[in-house]
């Protein structure tokens, strides 16, 4: 090799050593190892536009609405065994009376486990078809939110042919002007036989230890024909704001049999001025389009819901700041199964709502379609109060 020859890789080799440099300097400058708050001035990727411009950040937590969910075992509830025949699902809000928590829930104790959904034609007046077929609503009180002590039933199936004779279900809990309303699902057929059909109905009490009254009609009634809530009002979960009542509540359709089993399940509010209704359903309904039970909740000047389980946006927490129009917020995951959290501001019409820490859902033992699943109660936790972030509310929480 030659002296010359020797200049010339060297120098080759130096120019593209300052050209690697140039380009690493570049890249720095675009989005350097530390994250600039100000979004640098250089056109961006979608992707990290994004990161600015809809989430204010790049970490999970600068969503606002991110949280992690925490879980617990509750003490108190017996299963007989977890053999199957004993279930409890679906828990209410969560609220605080008389010194203590109150939760009501969807209690099936049939002697039989579910023949499942699938098989529905072969329940009978004993044998359960599905998870909450044959059940009733109980409900448990707790000084801690850990410990439970079940109290009984709040709402029996009442006799046929009223609403909710084969299995009153999937409660949950208003307390206005004094007085408490559970809304239910009301079975007049035992799920899987059509689908999971049901019309809303509601009782009321002086006291959340009852006794309850039903009001003996269904008060969210099924949409019309072709509509898309023809077939199951589900979920019912009434929230207080403007003076009036929001209820949202979850149906499924689309059944078309190409896509059994149909997982298109949306969220719609009916508004009411009254708790006995009459409830309008709002003319943008569905105003989710996606999630299983519903669970919402005051937040700021809106409201916040738990996206779960069912459809494109699951796995999100959403907001809509008027109530009606959601958009997602959060990515979350390990969501809480049909949670009912403790909402303090749930029926105090707050402008200003500040958001939950805890609450109860359910988890379901396997079987499901094979007929010997059952559910249990449990607590989670979570970060979504917006007094936690709160300097002055530290000392609070801890
Ligand atoms: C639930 C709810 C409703 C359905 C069934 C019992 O988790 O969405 O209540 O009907 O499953």
């Amino acid at each position: 090799m030659t002296l010359k020859n020797d200049v010339g890789l060297l120098g080759m080799l130096l120019l593209l050593s300052a050209g690697c440099a140039a380009e690493t300097a570049d890249q720095m400058n675009a989005f350097p190892f530390l994250i600039p708050e100000e979004k640098p001035e250089r056109p961006l990727s979608a992707a990290v536009e994004r990161g600015y411009n809809e989430y204010g950040g790049f970490r999970p937590e600068a969503q606002e609405l991110y949280t992690q969910f925490k879980y617990t075992e509750l003490k108190g509830f017996d299963y007989n065994g977890g053999d199957g025949t004993v279930s409890r699902r679906d828990p209410s809000k969560v609220i605080f009376a008389n010194g203590k928590y109150y939760v009501w829930y969807t209690r099936r104790a049939t002697g039989h486990r579910p023949v499942g959904m699938a098989r529905a034609r072969e329940a009978t007046e004993v044998i359960p078809s599905a998870d909450w077929d044959l059940a009733d609503i109980y409900y448990a009180v707790s000084e801690d939110g850990f410990v439970w002590e079940e109290q009984g039933v709040a709402v029996p199936r009442p006799p046929k042919p009223q609403p909710g004779w084969r299995s009153v279900t999937t409660t949950d809990i208003l307390e206005w002007e004094g007085k408490y309303y559970l809304y239910y699902q009301a079975f007049m057929e035992a799920s899987g036989t059509r689908g999971d059909f049901c019309p809303v109905a509601v009782s009321w009490a002086d006291s959340p230890d009852g006794p309850w009254t039903p009001y003996g009609k269904v008060v969210i009634p099924n949409g019309a024909e072709g509509e898309w809530d023809q077939f199951s009002i589900h979920d019912p979960y009434p929230l207080v704001h403007d003076g009036k009542i929001y209820l949202y509540y979850k149906s499924d359709f689309d059944k078309r049999s190409e896509f059994f089993p149909s997982k298109v399940r949306m969220q719609g509010l009916a508004i009411a001025e009254h708790p006995l209704g009459p409830f309008k359903k709002h003319p943008r309904n569905p105003v989710i389009n996606s999630g299983h039970e519903t669970t919402l909740f005051p937040f700021k000047e809106g409201v916040a819901a738990l996206v779960i389980k069912d459809g494109m946006e699951r796995n999100t927490i959403q907001y809509a700041e008027d109530w009606v129009n959601f958009k997602v917020v959060a990515h979350v995951e390990m969501m809480p199964v049909a949670a009912g959290p403790f909402v303090p501001d749930a029926f105090t019409d707050t402008q200003d709502g500040r958001g939950i820490t805890w609450g109860l859902s359910h988890f379901t033992y396997a079987g499901g379609y094979n007929g010997n699943n059952h559910s249990v109660l449990v607590r989670f936790d979570c970060d979504l109060s917006r007094d936690i972030h709160d300097p002055e509310m530290k000392d609070h929480f801890v």
